[in-house]
């Protein structure tokens, strides 16, 4: 993954569909048009998806504002990122992915299954794939070792990383900022059935809410109207690509071979469902000609 290099920034990381860059103090966090999908990084872009996913993120950021600080500290970057970018603190990340489940799917419907909980949480029995829990409940997870999949853990694990004080203040803002999420989507017919958020410490000790938020990309959004208990609802952005993938593209997601490219009609599908998403949550346009 040999990012581009943008001039005045030395870049410090990638991840799968992400780019970190640092300066003196502070950091360039921007979103690519990459795509992933049965972990693996597709070798075709979706265009826009960056800056869609970028716009999501700062316009939810501003929507938090009363519940928790955040790491924006501008959204005016180099021409070659415009819009897809963002400025941020550097700021003492805390080692934990601070996921909140509100419906039972994915990992969670994993671990239900086996466990009659999620990440110690217990839960009542007999409940469905993607019902809704009786409230949204804190399921921590660690950042695995690259390539591996990030592993549950349970809230006294998240007390020996962080501490009992901030391990609290974790649960607690993570599950507020979920609720508050959750009713917003509500409200315009979108289902906000988990998300992960990851926190830093500034040097003050106060918490701050970092990387991307609310997006498809940290986040499991589904169409209430596809929505029933029992079944695995389509997922809102990425179900094209998988269908495809699957059903006709003749690639086993379980070889170790790399996934073939997209055709076009698939990207732009699933580039329809990007502008959607952001489109339906936020009540703008998205201007995908602006650059
Ligand atoms: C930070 N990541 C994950 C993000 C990547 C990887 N505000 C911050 N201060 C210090 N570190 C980070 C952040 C943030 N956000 C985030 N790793 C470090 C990450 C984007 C692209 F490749």
């Amino acid at each position: 993954m040999a990012a581009d290099p943008i001039p005045g920034w030395t870049h410090v990381y990638s991840g799968k569909v992400r780019d970190l860059y640092a300066d003196d103090g502070r950091l360039l966090f921007v979103a690519s048009d990459r795509i992933s999908a049965y972990d693996w990084v597709l070798p075709t872009p979706i265009p826009d998806k960056g800056r869609i996913l970028t716009a999501m993120s700062l316009w939810w950021f501003e929507r938090l504002a009363g519940i928790v600080d955040n790491h924006v500290i501008s959204a005016d970057v180099p021409q070659q990122v415009a819009g897809r970018a963002v400025v941020c603190e550097r700021l003492q990340m805390l080692p934990v992915e601070c996921v909140v489940r509100g419906y039972l799917s994915g990992s969670g419907w994993v671990d239900y299954q086996a466990d009659g909980a999620v990440c110690g949480v217990k839960l009542p029995d007999g409940l469905q794939e993607s019902q809704r829990l009786p409230e949204p409940i804190f399921t921590p997870a660690t950042k695995a070792a690259i390539g591996d999949h990030d592993q549950n853990i349970d809230f006294g694990a998240v007390v020996d990383l962080v501490g009992e004080d901030v391990a609290e203040r974790l649960r607690h803002l993570s599950v507020q900022v979920y609720t508050f999420a959750h009713e917003v989507a509500a409200s315009r017919g979108l289902i906000l059935a988990d998300t992960k958020f990851e926190f830093g410490v500034r040097g003050d000790g106060r918490i701050v809410l970092a990387d991307e938020v609310l997006t498809p990309d940290s986040s499991r959004f589904w169409d209430t109207s596809s929505w029933s208990p029992g079944a695995a609802p389509p997922s809102f952005d990425k179900q094209f690509v998988r269908d495809w993938l699957r059903l006709e593209s003749g690639w086993d997601p379980s070889s170790e071979q790399a996934p073939p490219p997209l055709p076009d009609d698939v990207v732009r599908q699933t580039r329809g469902k990007y502008v959607q998403a952001f489109e339906i949550l936020t009540g703008q346009k998205f201007e995908g000609e602006q650059r």
